[in-house]
């Protein structure tokens, strides 16, 4: 059992890395694992397709990188977190304190990128930012205690009105200026019991890549409101005044071009929207007549997938797609697959998912284009062929 997924694992790095991924670099990681690389400095990396597909909980070998910055390396025995606090002196919390003096909290949680599937736009018209294929999204247990609970001991009680802010130990240079990464959630996010303060990813302390010793995992929101390697946290009332918070993650109309776009009027993004994607086959695949298994992951984010609906025509015709490993939790991704005929020529594979209050996927993607190249998650299609 444990050798087969492995090998096909192998088999479809092998197979696709070659064909498909010809201008993307990829990158050996000092443990031997190979991701796409859309940058190396700073290390930005998603696994292929299948791979991601391969595992209802992603390893964390198989997990995006999205780094804005370098990579801290901080030493878990003089690690502390700072919690600021109006009207008296900082809350400091070592590591061990954190892990002693709290309630620990495994959550299942996808992470996933205001980025994923930016490529897509890219299509369209140029946008800002790597161009992410689909896999700029994971599922993992997180385990760690609830922020809430650390907030409630430093006296914070709930207000709807304040923020949370973080601050962490990555330095960023963007267009020349240097920055250290922060954003800020809303206080009742920040309170809700799943939101945590991680340490450990799928049963194993974090890695460094993936914010050791300590970060943020806010379930349901964009990826860039989990920061890693937390040094600090501000109750306030206004949102983060860093750059990150100020003019990233803003939300603009397709006719806004970046040369216009004011990022005080654009919108914050914060949970993300349904979305849904094919996994296999890969775009450009060449297949033979006949039956295809079509495989892919649904997310709905805090609400449930009711179903996913795949085409085989490009959305005249649509079959129902069977859930193989539906979520676990509002937080977690729906696994599906649907088994397709595919007549001699060229196809496009399409999937859209619904969610339980029926909200689906916009049909396309230029209708929510936008220069930074965000939520781009209209319907997923694919482009094969049978011969
Ligand atoms: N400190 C810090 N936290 C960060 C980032 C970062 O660059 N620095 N990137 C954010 C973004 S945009 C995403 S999508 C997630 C990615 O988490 P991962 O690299 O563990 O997959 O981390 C978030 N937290
Ligand atoms: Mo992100």
């Amino acid at each position: 059992m444990g050798l087969l997924p492995l090998n096909r694992r192998t088999l479809l790095r092998a197979v696709s890395a070659a064909s498909l991924y010809g201008l993307v670099g990829r990158i050996a990681l000092a443990d031997g694992r190979a991701l796409i690389t859309h940058r190396a400095a700073p290390l930005n990396a998603e696994p292929e397709p299948a791979v991601l597909r391969a595992s209802f909980v992603t390893a964390v070998s198989d997990f995006y990188i999205r780094n804005h910055g370098d990579i801290p390396q901080l030493s878990p025995e003089t690690y502390a977190l700072t919690i600021n606090r109006s009207g008296a002196p900082p809350l400091v919390l070592t590591l061990g304190a954190l892990k002693t003096k709290f309630k620990e909290h495994t959550v299942m949680a996808v992470m996933q990128c205001a980025g994923n599937r930016r490529r897509d736009m890219f299509a369209v018209k140029p946008v800002a930012g790597d161009p992410w294929s689909l896999a700029a999204i994971g599922n993992a247990r997180w385990t760690g205690v609830a922020l809430g609970d650390v907030l409630r001991a430093a006296g914070v009680t709930a207000d709807s009105a304040l923020h949370v802010a973080f601050e962490s130990h990555d330095k960023v240079v963007e267009d020349g200026e240097t920055f250290t990464y922060g954003v800020s959630i809303p206080l009742d996010k920040a309170m809700a019991p799943d939101t945590l303060l991680a340490y450990a990813m799928n049963g194993a302390a974090l890695t460094t890549e993936h914010g050791f010793p300590l970060r943020v995992v806010t379930p349901g929101y964009a990826g860039c409101r989990s920061p890693k390697w937390l040094a600090a946290i501000t109750v306030q009332d206004k949102p983060s005044a860093s750059r990150i918070q100020q003019t990233s993650y803003k939300l603009f109309r397709p006719d806004v071009t970046k040369a216009m776009a004011d990022p005080d009027k654009g919108a914050t993004i914060n949970a993300m929207p349904i979305t849904s994607a094919i996994c296999e086959p890969v775009a450009g695949a060449q297949l033979k007549p006949g039956p295809c298994t079509v495989r892919g992951y649904a997310m709905a984010t805090s609400k449930r997938v009711e179903h996913v609906e795949v085409s085989a025509d490009g959305g005249k015709n649509w079959m129902r797609a069977h859930l193989d490993e539906p979520a676990e939790n509002p937080w977690t991704w729906t696994f599906w697959s649907a088994r397709l005929k595919l007549t001699k020529g060229n196809h496009e594979l399409v999937v859209r998912a619904w969610n339980e209050i029926g909200q689906t996927q916009p049909e396309n993607v230029t209708d929510i284009w936008n220069h930074r190249g965000y939520l781009s998650t209209a319907w997923h299609r694919v482009h094969v062929s049978a011969v």
